[in-house]
């Protein structure tokens, strides 16, 4: 008799909005999911078949355990503390849980893999963050980093200690270099979700003003759902690799703001203000990926527009604030 093994995922950041898309994508395709959540998260609504697990990457104290339940063929640590802004005020906290937290899960790994002779494949989230102050334009891997902020300096460190477990010990662990990336799941502290949030708000009247920080930073902003598919196909290949992902254009807040505002039959300028709390005290003030290799190497590229994303995110917001006004 032949037995039908199924592939088995763990997530780690399963409860945000990259695990949301991610998991529902490896559901589909038949693995079983695990996800790792904090102690004190509320659950993760939909997708449903994922199992929930508590942990606590500023502490691991329960990893390994983990692991030798779980016995994952695929590794995504998605969490992270990941808002720019407040990796300045919270500098060490983010270092511990950004940075050290990768750190603790590969070591876990390595030690698993040793226990059991098993082989777990790794994507370690990486980020466009690490290029700051960018030296050339486009960025692609082999462009030099510079981060800007205490979470572009963390995820460095990740990077750089899922290459070392890949070369001194043959983990088969990649870093997808992602570029922002959003949808109507994006957290409400990021710049494109708080506009279009505003957005759907000032059209039904329930807010006036929208305060924003630097509105000329460029951003490569691309579909969410669109890059996790880029991670998956990572840990398919015979190689691990880092790969760059991105769609190759770059626009403004204002560029943005036009875009939803506008779509809605708004006049942003009439409503955002500046505030400084919003400034950040070193900004990354253009990104631009070049994914070529994402492309070559696994027949990746995005299929949702700039302006279909910034559409599609409007026109959820729109919808989510009138269920709550109906209500
Ligand atoms: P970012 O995303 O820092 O690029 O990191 P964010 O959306 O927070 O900021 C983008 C740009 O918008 C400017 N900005 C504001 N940002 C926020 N959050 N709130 C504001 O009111 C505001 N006004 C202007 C910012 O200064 C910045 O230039 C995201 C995160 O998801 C990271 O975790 C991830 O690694 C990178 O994207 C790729």
């Amino acid at each position: 008799m032949t037995e039908t093994t199924q592939r088995v995922a763990f997530i780690t950041g399963v409860s945000g909005q990259d695990g949301y898309y991610l998991s529902k994508l490896l559901v589909e395709k038949g693995y079983a999911v695990h996800g790792l959540i904090p102690c004190n998260a509320p659950g993760i609504g939909e997708p449903p078949d994922v199992n929930l697990h508590y942990g606590d990457l500023g502490e691991g104290g329960n990893f390994g355990t983990l692991l030798d339940t779980i016995r994952p063929d695929e590794f995504y640590n998605l969490a992270a503390q990941s808002h720019v802004r407040l990796s300045f005020e919270l500098p060490v906290y983010t270092a511990n849980v950004t940075g050290l937290g990768v750190l603790r899960w590969l070591e876990e790994i390595r030690l698993h893999q040793l226990r059991t002779g098993r082989s777990v494949r790794f994507y370690q989230a990486s980020s466009s963050e690490m290029f700051g102050k960018v030296k050339t334009s486009p960025q692609n891997e082999e462009t030099p980093f510079h981060p800007r902020s205490p979470y572009g300096c963390a995820k460095v460190f990740g990077y750089w200690q899922t290459i070392n477990h890949r070369e001194s010990y043959g983990l088969f662990a990649c870093n997808g270099v992602l570029f922002n990336h959003e949808s109507p799941r994006r957290g409400e502290g990021f710049v494109t979700r708080k506009i279009t949030l505003a957005a759907a708000r000032i059209k039904l009247g329930l807010q006036d003003k929208l305060l924003l920080g630097n509105l000329d930073s460029q951003r490569d902003w691309g579909f969410a759902g669109d890059y996790v598919e880029a991670m998956w196909r990572m840990l398919q290949q015979d190689q691990p690799d880092d790969y760059v992902v991105a769609t190759g254009e770059t626009h403004t807040i204002r560029a943005f703001l036009d875009e939803t505002f506008g779509h809605i039959g708004l006049d942003w300028q009439k409503y955002v203000e500046q505030d400084p709390r919003f400034l950040r005290p070193a900004e990354v003030d253009l990104l631009c990926g070049d994914a070529s290799k994402a492309r070559r190497v696994l027949g990746w590229k995005p299929k949702v527009s700039f302006r279909e994303l910034a559409q599609m995110m409007v026109e959820s917001d729109l919808e989510l604030v009138r269920r709550e006004v109906s209500r």
